[in-house]
């Protein structure tokens, strides 16, 4: 499998499932400016949809959207924690927890990083975002992760939450989700993660 990223983009999480299953794959960087793949493509011939994270399965099959692309994954490997088994409950609530980030955190920072929106309508979304947070922090009150144990949705939360400081949100406002952050920071996939992305040669 091939696993087209860009640095500090929400192409970290299945990164980081990609490690937590020990799965082998190749990681292929994307300036998602240019479009430059760092093999030297058009990384719109891969993804005509122009964004990371994209996944290309080893019999060319191309698989975009976070959610998607991080059950695909945990589908992979029977019997981890990572993903609570297709078919249940559980695994609807999960979905339920993709959404939510996907839409609401992910969806939701997404004008933040336009440089060109006023900063009277920044503002809006960032309250709209800090009652998010608001929300997240007290589901998480009294569970370490998301789910039973950590999975999927906590390595997708955990990859968007880390724009806070780029919009000047800060995270200690929210003790709980600091300190969720924190652990997950501490996990060897999400290290390994970031720093093999950070080692590869700009596009
Ligand atoms: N709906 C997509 C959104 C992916 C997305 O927002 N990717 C961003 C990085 S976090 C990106 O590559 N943006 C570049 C662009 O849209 O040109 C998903 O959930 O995977």
């Amino acid at each position: 499998m091939k696993l087209y990223f860009a640095p500090m983009t929400c192409s970290l999480s299945p990164h980081i499932v990609l490690r937590e299953l020990e799965l082998p794959f190749e990681l292929i960087r994307v300036n998602n400016q240019s479009k430059c793949t760092a093999d030297g493509r058009d990384f719109r011939t891969i993804n005509p949809k122009g964004y990371v994270a994209a996944l290309e399965l080893d019999n060319g099959e191309v698989l975009t959207e976070g959610p998607a692309i991080l059950q695909f994954l945990v589908d992979q490997v029977p019997g981890n924690t990572l993903a609570p088994a297709q078919g249940t409950w559980e695994r609807v609530r999960l979905q339920e927890h993709l959404s939510f980030i996907s839409s609401e955190i992910h969806g939701g920072s997404a004008p933040l990083f336009n440089a060109d929106l006023p900063d009277t309508v920044k503002t809006m979304f960032k309250q709209k975002l800090c009652k998010r947070l608001d929300f997240l922090c007290h589901q998480l009150a009294d569970q370490q992760y998301l789910m039973v144990t950590f999975g999927v949705a906590d390595a997708y939360l955990f990859t968007v939450l880390q724009w806070l400081p780029v919009f000047n949100i800060n995270i200690e406002h929210w003790p709980t989700l600091a300190a969720y952050m924190k652990g997950i920071a501490e996990r060897p996939s999400v290290r390994s993660a970031i720093a093999a992305e950070n080692a590869t040669q700009p596009v």
